[in-house]
């Protein structure tokens, strides 16, 4: 068994996901159902501004969810740009399980969840409606480095320091089956209708159970374009280590950018079958939380390029 399982997400604040995903692992369950229960945590935290309830809205006040799911067999589903759904990972969940569909989008994937059982609820916070309304201000839309952070300092950040991105987790459980889930409000004050890599298999979540998972967070737009998750698995069927994978897929996209993609932040996250992880982003800042048997609150700091 040696590493597994084990669960890995995206940015310190993965630590307490993965703690809800280890309750599923450490008593034998299964990986898909870990990494649903993991991405819940922030979906549901009135803290976090980039995943679910609470999530920054866009440029017209929307709050917008993303989400996909991928188990260990290649099933998949997700939803986009789906509106009142306090969690969009369930919703992706029974998308793949229950429709003949992979993604569902904008109202259908809200009518879809009411008929399910999931209640509307308002998704924009007091506190996400005055840092919206603070943006308005301005209204300067760029895709900014580890956005978050820019626009608020830890001392002033809505929600605190802790406050930022996406979650993509991956998980591996006992019987060797990996699973990966992806969860995100999207970029804060997109334009209407935008939608990022976080609910494109491919791009935000990938899973091969031969070979690994892989996840992503920073500008869904060039994740999109380089397929990056699906990349990063492919690159490790080739025989690269988790972290040369996620260095390479982010070499690609850096390569392309005339700038050398010196304003933009993309991150990965990597898991091989052996339990082996490793991330790497274009920029310094970006974090990943692991939790296995030997240790459950393991913060690593990603390597960058710059
Ligand atoms: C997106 N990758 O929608 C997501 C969100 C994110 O920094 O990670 N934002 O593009």
């Amino acid at each position: 068994a040696g590493n597994k399982p084990i669960v890995i997400s995206t940015w310190d604040f993965g630590v307490a996901a993965n703690q809800a995903a280890w309750k599923v692992l450490s008593t034998g369950g299964r990986a898909l159902d870990a990494v649903e229960a993991g991405a819940r945590i922030p979906e549901a935290d009135l803290k976090n501004h980039s995943v679910g309830v609470a999530g920054y809205p866009d440029r017209d006040g929307h709050v917008t969810l993303d989400a996909c799911i991928m188990d260990e067999k290649g099933n998949c589903g997700g939803v986009a740009a789906m509106e009142y759904i306090d969690h969009p990972i369930s919703v992706a969940r029974l998308v793949m399980e229950k429709t003949p569909h992979v993604l569902l989008v904008g109202e259908g994937a809200t009518q879809f969840a009411v008929e399910n059982g999931f209640k509307k609820h308002q998704l924009l916070t007091p506190e996400s409606e005055k840092a919206w309304k603070e943006w308005l201000k301005t209204a300067n839309y760029k895709p900014e480095i580890n956005i978050e952070n820019k626009h608020f300092t830890p001392a002033n950040m809505p929600g605190g320091p802790n406050n930022h991105d996406t979650i993509g987790m991956l998980a591996i459980d006992a019987a060797g089956n990996i699973s990966g889930a992806c969860t995100t409000s999207g970029m804060a004050f997109k334009l209407r209708g935008r939608v990022g890599d976080s609910p494109i298999i491919g791009a935000g979540l990938y899973v091969d159970n031969e070979v690994g998972g892989a996840t992503s967070t920073g500008v869904g737009e060039e994740v999109i374009r380089n397929v990056g998750s699906f990349l990063v698995v492919e690159l490790m069927r080739q025989g690269y280590t988790p972290e040369d994978a996620c260095r390479e897929a982010v070499n690609r996209i850096v390569k392309k950018k005339a700038d050398g993609a010196k304003d933009l932040q993309v991150g990965f996250l990597a898991i091989n079958k052996k339990g082996e992880y490793g991330a790497y982003a274009i920029q310094k800042g970006f974090s990943y939380a692991v939790c296995n048997a030997e240790k459950q609150d393991l913060i690593i700091k990603g390597k960058s390029i710059y």
